[in-house]
């Protein structure tokens, strides 16, 4: 307690010094930090928070990297990418925030899910502030914990304010941990400044967890002695609150009661503080003899995704005639007959199918622990998978209409994608995405939200229009350790057939299929639209037309669209989705910037309207780009 005690206030003065960037104190509350981090087994995961420095000291990570984290430097933890205590590391199994507080929460699920799975008798332990515990993630990940058991330690870390809000604001029961109760979890209150009391009772429920798998519910009384961050001050506190807290200093009381009990001597307690003075004085100075990092474009652009090498399976020729919906189910099953850590999970997908039942009969193949049906929690179920990554399996995540995948956004752009590039982690993640309009399901089921994601770097974006395309490319997803977001138009499920390999096999991403070709123009589409273009170019057999199927939005073939585009001179996009901030527009401006000297005509974007989707099949079908495609194309010709 005393380590994490001293560095910060070594760090306070550096602060003023204008040495480091931000700081969130977390003196007054080491006991937790410590007593936690000591009750729990080196190869068990800790998911900490911004006032968690006695977990990493406890943890025993070399003071001088802590410091390079911190100023931003090679020996931290982020490249400079991330600040204070925004980072992971694998090597001391400390999974560190993002600043959104709650996704943690269910990234600890995923990796207890993961230690149920290989009966590994471990213990996962996450913090939180009694703040975040107002976000929904807290709710979504206790309430997943329980219904599935999961061996972790919910920290609640009670120090009365969420920046400026006093308790009394942020929740309205007088324990946090009464609200075990609601999830059926089992809780405790722990006087959070008593370092023994705080490593007997986590000890002894880490213990009974190992033997009988678990979520417990802890609540840490304790406060905080210094501002939200050191800026802001603490005017909004009482003074005698303070009083009465100074009084209970952990650190202290502690070194107190080791003189009283005669445990520990004056000079004890000096050549103690002598040591780690020096150690942090010595290690401070190894992180300012570090050399600035200087920036290099390829080296971040190369960080974003983790680097993953194409895999082609040479597969029989036999093939069948079959649908989009059973491509994607078989390319999925085979996918988990391929993988034995992949476990995927969603609403209702288990004994019932899904809604679209293309995991019909995926239990009795593979049983309930790798396909799971989840309560409805968009955010806690993407954040699992994020965990079942950290702990080195593969998830697919199943969202019953990409419409509800709103509801897991956060995880999705903030955490998944991001990972890779902020501390080396890859989240190895497929986002299932039933989605698309023309079936008259209304504003909530209809929409293709593919844009929301393309412009999320670290994430992969694949819609597939054909049952071929769809099976390979989902198998490659699911090799691919990245995040990618999988779209599967509902309109196309059981419109499309085609000729499928009847075995294993997979497709690269990032390459365009060129399914017709024409000198006159060339057709950009993807999904549902791919097929509007295709009947309209059958309609006009005398238009002269490349047509180019995307397949994949990120990568992007852009290779594949300026070849087209350099022989036609003449380019129409076609999107499904409304026509603002949409993937035509960026396509569109690519080419303006990379051929506009071989083109004869403006670059045409058609995409439906600007409103939400409407639920009339006559509202629907003015809605839709695909009315308006023809003449567009035919005035594109005539230019
Ligand atoms: C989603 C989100 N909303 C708001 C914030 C800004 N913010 C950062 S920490 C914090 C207070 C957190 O309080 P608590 O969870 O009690 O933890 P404490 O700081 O007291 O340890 C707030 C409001 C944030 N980081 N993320």
């Amino acid at each position: 307690m005393l380590k994490p005690r001293l560095i910060e206030e070594k760090m306070l003065i550096l602060l003023r010094q204008g040495k480091i960037s931000k700081w969130f104190s977390g003196i007054g509350q080491e006991a937790i930090s410590v007593g936690v981090t000591m009750a729990m087994q080196t190869e068990e995961y800790i998911l900490p928070m911004h006032r968690n420095l006695g977990v990493f000291t406890t943890r025993e990570i070399p003071l001088y990297r802590l410091f390079s984290q911190w100023q931003g430097k090679a020996n931290g933890f982020t490249k400079g990418r991330d600040r204070s205590f925004h980072f992971g590391t694998q090597e001391f199994k400390i999974v560190g925030m993002i600043s959104h507080l709650g996704p943690q929460l269910g990234v600890a699920d995923g990796i207890a899910l993961a230690s149920k799975l290989k009966n590994l008798n471990q213990v996962t332990t996450v913090f939180t502030g009694e703040g975040g515990t107002s976000e929904g993630d807290f709710h979504e990940a206790l309430n997943v914990a329980s219904v599935w058991q999961l061996p972790v330690i919910f920290c609640v870390e009670n120090n009365g304010y969420g920046l400026s809000t006093p308790t009394r604001e942020q929740y309205n029961c007088e324990h946090i941990a009464d609200r075990g109760i609601g999830y059926g979890m089992e809780s405790h209150i722990i006087d959070g400044n008593n370092i023994i009391e705080v490593y007997q009772k986590v000890n002894e429920i880490a213990k009974s967890i190992r033997k009988n798998p678990r979520p417990v519910l802890l609540e840490f009384k304790t406060f905080r002695m210094r501002g939200h961050e050191e800026a802001s001050g603490t005017k909004y506190v009482p003074q005698d609150l303070m009083d009465a807290w100074a009084k209970k200093d952990p650190v202290e009381n502690f070194q107190a009661f080791l003189r009283d009990e005669g445990i520990l001597s004056e000079q004890e307690e000096v050549a103690i503080k002598e040591t780690i003075v020096h150690e942090i004085n010595e290690h401070l100075q190894m992180a300012f003899d570090e050399d600035i990092i200087s920036p290099n474009e390829s080296v971040e652009l190369n960080d974003v995704y983790k680097p993953f090498e194409y895999q082609y399976f040479k597969t029989k020729p036999k093939t069948e005639g079959i649908r989009l919906i059973d491509a994607i189910s078989q390319g999925l099953k085979q996918s988990m007959e391929q993988h034995e850590d992949l476990v995927i999970m969603g609403q209702d997908i288990a004994e019932y199918g899904g809604v679209f039942k293309i995991t019909d009969g995926f239990v009795e193949q593979f049983g309930n622990n790798r396909v799971r049906n989840t309560p409805i929690c968009e955010s806690a179920i993407v954040e699992a998978g994020m965990g079942l990554s950290i702990a080195g399996m593969k998830a697919v995540v199943e969202m019953q209409f990409a419409d509800f995948v709103s509801s897991g956004f956060n995880p999705i752009v903030n955490y998944l994608a991001k990972s890779h590039y902020r501390w080396n982690q890859h989240a190895d993640v497929v986002v299932r995405m039933p989605c698309g309009a023309g079936v008259a399901a209304g504003p909530f089921h209809s929409q293709t939200n593919e844009a929301w994601f393309t412009k999320t770097p670290g994430l992969k974006v694949v819609y597939p229009a054909f049952p071929f395309d769809a099976k390979g490319l989902l198998a490659t997803a699911i090799n691919d350790p990245n995040p990618v977001l999988f779209f599967e138009h509902k309109a196309l499920y059981r419109s499309i057939r085609q000729e499928v390999p009847v075995d294993y096999y997979t497709l690269p991403f990032g390459k365009a299929s060129l399914i017709r070709e024409g000198s006159e123009v060339t057709v950009i589409s993807y999904g549902a639209a791919v097929h509007w273009a295709l009947e309209t170019l059958n309609a006009n057999p005398e238009i002269q037309a490349d047509l180019i199927d995307l397949r994949t939005l990120q990568p992007l073939d852009t290779e594949a669209i300026y070849n087209s585009v350099r022989k036609t001179g003449r380019v129409i996009i076609l999107q499904e989705d409304s026509l603002f901030g949409g993937i035509a527009s960026d396509i569109s401006a690519q080419i303006m910037e990379n051929c506009f000297e071989d083109l004869d005509a403006p670059v045409k974007r058609v995409a439906s309207m600007e409103t939400p989707i409407p639920f009339i099949n006559q509202l629907e079908d003015q809605y839709l780009a695909k009315g308006k495609f023809e003449t567009v194309l035919k005035e594109l010709i005539a230019y």
